[in-house]
């Protein structure tokens, strides 16, 4: 796929697919908007410049992968997705409906260009890791991106896959949280704090990007600067924690732990999608 590198046309992709994120989920009349707003800068940063693959050949053996283990964000992965040309742009109001390709959580049977069924949280890193070890094993330059939920990695796999990358010495696989600091039912910090984060992540050996200041992890070019890090390391995985915000992008949705999994009513759809205009 031709890339985008101009942060400024990345933006406006990113605003479009939020807009499609508040009309899918309200569409479905249930969803998770916060954590598919809060991951629209990286997933869109990954899909349209950072990532090598082309939507005309979605097994093409050399691709790199993108692994949503925060699957409840599916939303702008399948945004993200149908932009691409990955599947089609006027199914994606049938999200959340029996049958449908966008099913809540991402669903391999039925929409086969995604890399891994996910959703039970907790699991996306181990698979990433086995994605990136077979790459390896293939002699590939094919790159494992995983995007985990800073609620997420409150599970135990979480650590034991974060043990495990760094032992095997793979260097093609990088672990992005998205740290907005609200999990289902309030701030992460209240309910089990992950502080000092970044400092975990390196003591179990990853190079670690901490874009720290609150919303970096929504700023384009920082994300750019990171995954261009991220590509020079040799010799051990990267971790990226963006601090971002949840919601962002619609006020009344910014670090409003409500709209974790509540779906905008019609009226609020509209304020949503007249802020995105
Ligand atoms: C194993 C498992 N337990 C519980 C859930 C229910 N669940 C869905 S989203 C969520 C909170 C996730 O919070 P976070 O990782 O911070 O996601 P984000 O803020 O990015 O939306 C929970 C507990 C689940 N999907 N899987
Ligand atoms: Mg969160």
């Amino acid at each position: 796929m031709q890339r985008i590198h101009d942060p400024a046309e990345l933006a406006a992709i990113t605003k479009q697919m939020r807009r499609e994120v508040i009309e899918m989920i309200t569409a479905a009349k249930s969803g998770h908007p916060g954590g598919s707003l809060s991951a629209a800068e990286i997933v869109v940063t990954l899909y349209f410049d950072v990532m090598q693959h082309d939507p005309a050949n979605p097994k093409w053996k050399d691709r790199d992968r993108f692994v949503l283990s925060k699957g409840h964000g599916c939303p702008i992965l399948y945004a993200v997705m149908a932009e691409c040309g990955y599947c089609p742009k006027d199914q994606l109001n049938t999200l959340r409906k029996l049958g449908s390709i966008y099913q809540g959580h991402p669903d391999v049977r039925f929409l086969p260009a995604l890399e891994a069924s996910t959703g039970s949280l907790g699991e996306g890193l181990s698979l990433g890791i086995g994605i990136a070890l077979a790459a390896r094993l293939d002699q590939s330059p094919s790159r494992t991106y995983v995007l985990l939920g800073d609620g997420e990695i409150q599970e135990g796999q979480i650590w034991e896959a974060a043990m495990f990358a760094p032992f095997h010495k793979l260097d093609n696989i990088v672990a992005i949280v998205d740290y907005n600091g609200i999990q289902l039912d309030g701030f992460v910090k209240d309910i089990l704090d992950l502080e000092p984060l970044a400092e975990k992540w390196r003591s179990f050996g990853w190079h670690t990007i901490e874009l720290k200041g609150e919303g970096d992890g929504n700023n384009i070019p920082a994300l750019q600067r990171a995954f261009a890090e991220a590509a020079t390391v040799k010799g051990k995985p990267t971790a990226v924690i963006a601090h971002t915000i949840k919601g962002k992008g619609v006020s009344f949705m910014e670090n409003n732990p409500k709209f974790h999994g509540t779906a905008p009513t019609p009226e609020e759809a509209a304020r949503a999608l007249q802020e995105l205009a």
